[in-house]
């Protein structure tokens, strides 16, 4: 940390509370910023940790409904379970509260008073959809329709499930509020938007000119938003579901979810701090750290600073470590399908091994691109690196010394070359794992500390001092003692990485004092210290403990394809004459490129025999658009022209849609002249 902050204020996302927490969490969020917590705790330094629960939000309301239930029920039900999880995990948060404290609701309202004051928004007002039936206006995942595009029933105000493509909920056809069943109409209703195009140039100054260090993925989506122009957001919602707009004349309007979340870190801080925690926020000497995943950054890099920036009298984040996504058995994880490791569910099938799941989500950190998390994967690593590395050289050193030294730390005397090689190596490991962790890079750390326990392997394996025990008692207490002191070094080294098995291993060291400076020491044990009863640190994992979880996913992937087929069933039949009317013809993609401003939409020219024509497909999200020039693909040529995004398609391109709703473009087995029919 450079010499002019005093103190780091770290906060990691927080979860909404309307489903429990997965790997896919910890590995993003939570294991990496408890890492540098601890870290930062090891060196002594002034450091607080920030978490909680996001409670407000649309989908908690939608859940509710569906249940029954309030929405303050929902809320109650997950954020227990989620902050009872980061507990277990050793996630070590030194508060972990909730949007729905009443701290916070009092620092989210008077934050937006403050901005409001300064005139730091803009009013709009904009025609919305009303139910008149229930009385309240209607969030666009209220309102379902027909789609304008595929045409399916059932699309959301926001986005179509079915083929992708994002909404406004003016372009739903026959929209229906789901409320009350009944048509909405339209109505006049007043927000408060954040006006982000006047803070963009100070953005543009710090971001891209101050903040050059950023991970490259973050720099990069911050650029992207800059290079596009900031819009004024809007930071209020018709919803009875939030924080109530603290201004006269706004009586059913709440503050939007993503204005009162990020304050939920500071409402948090001054809960656990009510009396000291400005010094926290406010103070330039104070060092704020985000730890998100990626589908946040615009929100901490942009929003949230530009609303802090109007407030006027906050710190504003040094750094911004967002994470890629991590993915399961090659499959992105889902709530809604189950496809994921949740965290209650690990703690029940594999009691006590919490370390091995923190170690392997940090050794396929989704650092810098998208992970993949695999239970053969958690195996060998919990076998070959946990075990066979980590924990059979600690274990070997551990019994020696209980079989020759009674258990107390023996002598060194004389070293050999080797010996001060060794030392020297492990000297530098420190340097190493520091540099990374300094620069958020918690995988290579995590690579550089199990190097530490793979010298101190190779040197109890190149010295045999099993061996030497009947001739040279002198040599083999130097050789015990160097490897107890590398022991020791490993205890620190793993605290931030594996805290429960450095608890463990501390106990059985019988040490004192433990601290990040200590490391790379080699007198951490002076001679004659006794050690406590060795006991394993880590246990080898069965094939057949894995099998039953690879087994588990299988059968949640078997219940989704059923439950796919059964939500699409094959259609009534129809004549012969109906499928003839249907043109579908083959053509050479020319070009391919995304639609600016539509993150599903890709825009074709494909030569279809003839001339040349233009078809948009909601395909963005499954296809670099590179990839499909030159190839062939199968089309609706007498669909009629329709208008996406103001491009006119001319035909639709097919694909096959899988249950994970992932599409591939269907293709001819062979070449064949653009314009042929498919039939
Ligand atoms: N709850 C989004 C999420 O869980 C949101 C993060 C808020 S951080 C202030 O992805
Ligand atoms: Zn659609």
């Amino acid at each position: 940390m450079e010499k002019k902050f005093k103190r780091t204020t770290i906060t990691s996302a927080l979860p909404y509370a309307n489903g429990p927490v997965h790997i896919g969490h910890l590995a993003g969020v939570y294991v990496p910023a408890d890492i540098y917590a601890r870290y930062l705790r090891l060196k002594k330094e002034e450091v607080v940790f920030i978490g909680g629960s996001d409670e407000h939000g649309v989908p908690i309301t939608i859940r509710a409904k569906k249940e029954g239930v309030t929405p303050q029920d929902i809320v109650d039900r997950y954020h227990y379970l989620i902050k009872d999880s980061f507990e277990k995990f050793g996630i070590s948060f030194d508060i972990y509260s909730r949007t729905t404290s009443q701290t916070h609701k009092e620092l989210a309202s008077q934050i937006f008073r403050t901005i409001y004051d300064k005139s730091g928004f803009i009013e709009q007002t904009s025609e919305q959809y009303y139910d008149e039936e229930a009385h309240q206006f209607l969030a666009d995942r209220y309102i379902t329709g027909e789609c304008p595009h595929c045409h399916s029933e059932g699309a959301y105000g926001d986005q179509c499930e079915k083929c992708g493509t994002s909404l406004s909920p003016t372009d739903l056809i026959n929209p229906k509020s789901t409320i009350s069943g009944t048509a909405p109409v339209m109505k006049e209703t007043k927000h408060w938007y954040l006006p982000l195009d006047q803070h963009e140039a100070w953005l543009r100054q710090w971001i891209l000119e101050e903040h050059k260090e950023w991970r490259p993925n973050v720099y990069g989506q911050c650029k992207s938003w800059l290079d596009m122009g900031l819009q004024p957001r809007a930071v209020s919602r018709d919803l009875d579901w939030g924080i109530p707009v603290p201004v006269e004349g706004a009586d059913g309007k709440v503050l939007y979810v993503w204005f009162d979340a990020p304050i939920g870190y500071i409402s948090n801080t001054k809960e656990l701090f009510p009396d000291s925690w400005e010094k926290w926020w406010k103070d330039p000497k104070s060092r704020l750290v985000h730890f998100i995943g990626k589908d946040n950054i615009v929100f901490h890099c942009i929003v949230f600073p530009a609303m802090l920036k109007a407030e006027g009298s906050y710190i504003l984040p040094d750094n911004v470590p967002g994470n890629e996504f991590l993915n399961l058995e090659g499959d992105k994880i889902s709530t809604s399908r189950n496809w994921a490791v949740w965290l209650h569910e690990y703690l029940e099938d594999f009691p006590g091994k919490q370390d091995v799941l923190r170690y392997v989500l940090t050794a396929n950190a989704p650092e810098t691109k998208d992970n993949d998390f695999t239970w053969k994967d958690f195996q060998a690593r919990n076998n070959n690196e946990l075990v066979a590395v980590y924990g059979n050289f600690v274990n070997r050193a551990l019994v020696l010394t209980n079989k020759y030294f009674d258990g107390k730390v023996p002598n060194a005397g004389a070293l050999t070359d080797y010996d001060k090689e060794t030392l020297k190596e492990f000297a530098d490991v420190k340097t190493e794992v520091e540099k990374l962790l300094n620069i958020f890079k918690f995988r290579d750390a995590q690579k550089e500390a199990m190097n530490l326990a793979r010298i101190g392997n190779k040197y109890l394996a190149d010295t045999e001092p099993w061996k030497l025990a009947k001739t040279d008692m002198e040599r083999v207490g130097t050789i015990l003692n160097i490897s107890l002191q590398l022991v020791a070094n490993l205890a620190i080294a793993f605290e931030p990485f594996l805290p429960f098995s450095s608890q463990k291993l501390r106990d059985m060291l019988n040490m004192s004092s433990f601290e990040w400076t200590q490391l790379g020491q080699t007198d951490l044990l002076s001679a004659g210290h006794q050690l406590n009863k060795a006991e394993l640190l880590f246990e080898k994992l069965e094939d057949d403990v894995i099998e039953a979880q690879v087994q588990k996913l299988l059968d949640t992937k078997k219940a989704n394809e059923e439950a796919n087929y059964k939500a699409n069933p094959i259609r009534e039949n129809i004549d012969f004459e109906d499928f003839t009317k249907l043109d579908i013809r083959v053509g050479t993609v020319l070009e391919c490129q995304k639609v600016p401003k539509a993150d599903k939409l890709l825009q074709f020219k494909i030569d279809d025999g003839l001339e040349t024509r233009t078809i948009v497909s909601g395909i963005a999200k499954h296809y670099q658009p590179e990839e499909l020039v030159g190839k062939q693909v199968c089309f609706i040529a007498n669909l009629a022209p329709r208008k996406l995004k103001g491009i006119v398609s001319e035909g639709m391109i097919l694909s096959a849609e899988n249950s994970d709703g992932s599409l591939a473009v269907v293709m001819p087995q062979k070449e064949v002249k653009p314009g042929s029919e498919v039939k």
